[in-house]
C-alpha cells in the first residue's frame, strides 16, 4: 500500500506561530474550570487522569502556578490505596452529562470528591517534574514537590503491588480505558470473552457529541459497562475482583518507567532517596524488554494476563517505549516506526495502529488515527536517540494538523482531517509545548 498518492498538505500550509500560541491559550482559558482543565467542553467535561498531565505539561507555559493546580487538583482525589481515579468529577457539572457519570461508579476518596474507579497510564510524575522546573522559585514557596511527592510515591507503589498481576514486575490493566487508547484493535481479543451489557441498559452521552461512525460500537461500550461495574461491585479490590481483562501494555508501562526517573529526580529536590525510584525504572524496563518485546516485528506488543501470550496486533503503544532513555532495542523501534506499519514522515503525524493492519481505519477512536500526546511521545523518543530530523518533521506536522483542524482530538493520518471533539485541551498543550522547544 502506497500512501504518497492519499495524503494531503504534509509539506504545505506552514501555520502562523504567534497566532497559532493565542489560539492554543485560549482553547486552555476556554477549558478551564477554576481548579483543572476538561479535555473538551463537549464531549468530556470533567478531569482526566492522564489528560492532566499532558495539559499540565504545556499549561506551565502559560502559567506555573496553574499548571500545578491542575496537578494538585488530581492529586487532592487520590485514594487511600494510592491510585489516582481516571476521571475527577466536576460537581459543578450535571451527573448525567457523561456517561459512565458518578452514580454509575459510586466512588471517591471522600464525600465531596467524585472519581471513576479505574486509572490512566502514570505520566504524572513526569509533568510534576516538568512543572517545578517551569518556575522553581513559585513551586518552592507553594511547596509544590514536597506535597506531591509522597503521593505520586503512592500512586508508583499501587501500579507496582496492586496491579502486578502478573507477577513479573509490570503493571496491568484491568480495563480498555485504563490505557487512555479505549478502542484499539489489541483489546479485541481480550474482550470477545466479556459478555456484554445489552445497550437498552445504559445511555450513551459521546454519542451526543460526536459522530457513531468516529466511536466505538454499542457491542464495545457494552463490554466496557460489563467490565467496569464488574470491578465496582467488587470494591474496587484489585485482588478480589475475578478479572475478565487484564493486559499488560507497554506504552502504560514504559511511562511508568519516565515517571519513575523522574520521581528520582523529585526526590532528590526534596531530600528523599531517589534509589529506590531509578532501580523501578531499571526493573521495569527490563520487564518490558523480557515480556513485552517482539523481536519478529520490531514492536512491543500487549500480553494478555488471563488468555496467555502476546496479542499480535500491532498498535503505537509498542512505539512508545522509543522515550526510555538508553533502550537497547531504540534502532529497531526506529524502523517500525518508518516502515509501512507506521508510515512515519509520510502520513500525518504518529497512527494509532497498523495502517496495513486488518483492523485499520483512518477515522475511529484508536484504530488508526493520530493523536497528539502519542506523537509527542514518540517525537521525544526520536529527539532521545538523535533522529533530530524525523523530529523536526513530526513536529511541523503536529503544528500544522493542530492548525488545520481547530485542534481537533485527533486526526485521520492519510488525509490530516480532525475528527471527535475541537478546542481539545491536551491538542493546544502539546502546541504550546512544542512551542516553547523551538
Ligand atoms: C477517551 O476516553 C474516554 C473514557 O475514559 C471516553 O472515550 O469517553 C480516551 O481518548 C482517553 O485516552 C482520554 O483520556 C479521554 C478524555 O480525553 O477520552
Amino acid at each position: 500500500m502506497s500512501f504518497s498518492a492519499t495524503v494531503r498538505g504534509t509539506r504545505s500550509d506552514a501555520p502562523d506561530v504567534a497566532g497559532l500560541h493565542r489560539a492554543a491559550a485560549r482553547v486552555l482559558l476556554t477549558n478551564w474550570t477554576g481548579s483543572s482543565t476538561v479535555p473538551s467542553r463537549t464531549l468530556y467535561p470533567h478531569q482526566w487522569s492522564w489528560d492532566s498531565a499532558f495539559i499540565a505539561l504545556g499549561l506551565r507555559h502559560l502559567s506555573p502556578r496553574r499548571a500545578q493546580r491542575e496537578l494538585e487538583t488530581l492529586l487532592g482525589a487520590q485514594w487511600d490505596d494510592g491510585r489516582l481515579p481516571h476521571i475527577v468529577f466536576d460537581t459543578a457539572t450535571p451527573a448525567d452529562a457523561y456517561f459512565p457519570g458518578p452514580r454509575f461508579w459510586r466512588a471517591g476518596p471522600y464525600p465531596g470528591v467524585r472519581t471513576s474507579g479505574i486509572v490512566q497510564p502514570p505520566v504524572h510524575a513526569l509533568a510534576a517534574w516538568e512543572v517545578f522546573r517551569a518556575d522553581p522559585a513559585e513551586a518552592g514557596r507553594r511547596g509544590f514537590l514536597t506535597r506531591a511527592y509522597p503521593r505520586l510515591a503512592a500512586w508508583h507503589r499501587y501500579l507496582g503491588t496492586r496491579r502486578d498481576l502478573g507477577g513479573r514486575g509490570l503493571a496491568a490493566i484491568v480495563h480498555p480505558w485504563e490505557s487512555g487508547m479505549d478502542n484499539s484493535p489489541c483489546w479485541d481479543g481480550p474482550l470477545a470473552r466479556v459478555e456484554p451489557v445489552p445497550p437498552s441498559r445504559f445511555r450513551r452521552r459521546d454519542l451526543d457529541h460526536a459522530a457513531s461512525a468516529d466511536r466505538p460500537t454499542d457491542l464495545d461500550y457494552g463490554r466496557y459497562v460489563r467490565l467496569a461495574s464488574d470491578y465496582r461491585d467488587h470494591g474496587y479490590d484489585d485482588a478480589a475482583t475475578p478479572h475478565a481483562f487484564a493486559v499488560e501494555d507497554p506504552a502504560f508501562n514504559a511511562l511508568l518507567v519516565l515517571s519513575e526517573l523522574a520521581l528520582a529526580r523529585v526526590a532528590d529536590a526534596v531530600g528523599a532517596d531517589p534509589a529506590p525510584h531509578r532501580k523501578r525504572a531499571e526493573e521495569v524496563t527490563a520487564a518490558l524488554l523480557d515480556l513485552l518485546w517482539d523481536a519478529p516485528s520490531g514492536l512491543f506488543l500487549c500480553r494478555d494476563l488471563v488468555g496467555g501470550g502476546l496479542i499480535r496486533e500491532y498498535g503505537v503503544a509498542g512505539l512508545v517505549p522509543l522515550a526510555v532513555p538508553g533502550l537497547p532495542v531504540a534502532a529497531d523501534l526506529l524502523r517500525t516506526a518508518a516502515g509501512e506499519r507506521f508510515g512515519l514522515g509520510r502520513v500525518h503525524m504518529v497512527p494509532s495502529y497498523d495502517l496495513t493492519g486488518h483492523a485499520f481505519e483512518p477515522a475511529r477512536y484508536w484504530r488508526g488515527p493520530s493523536w497528539f500526546n502519542i506523537s509527542r511521545l514518540v517525537h521525544l523518543g526520536l529527539l532521545e536517540h538523535g533522529e533530530t530530523a524525523r523530529a523536526d518533521a513530526l513536529r511541523a506536522s503536529m503544528l500544522r494538523a493542530a492548525a488545520r483542524s481547530g485542534f481537533a482530538e485527533y486526526v485521520d493520518p492519510l488525509t490530516g482531517e480532525g475528527h471527535g471533539s475541537t478546542g481539545f485541551a491536551w491538542t493546544a498543550a502539546t502546541v504550546l509545548d512544542l512551542l516553547a522547544r523551538g
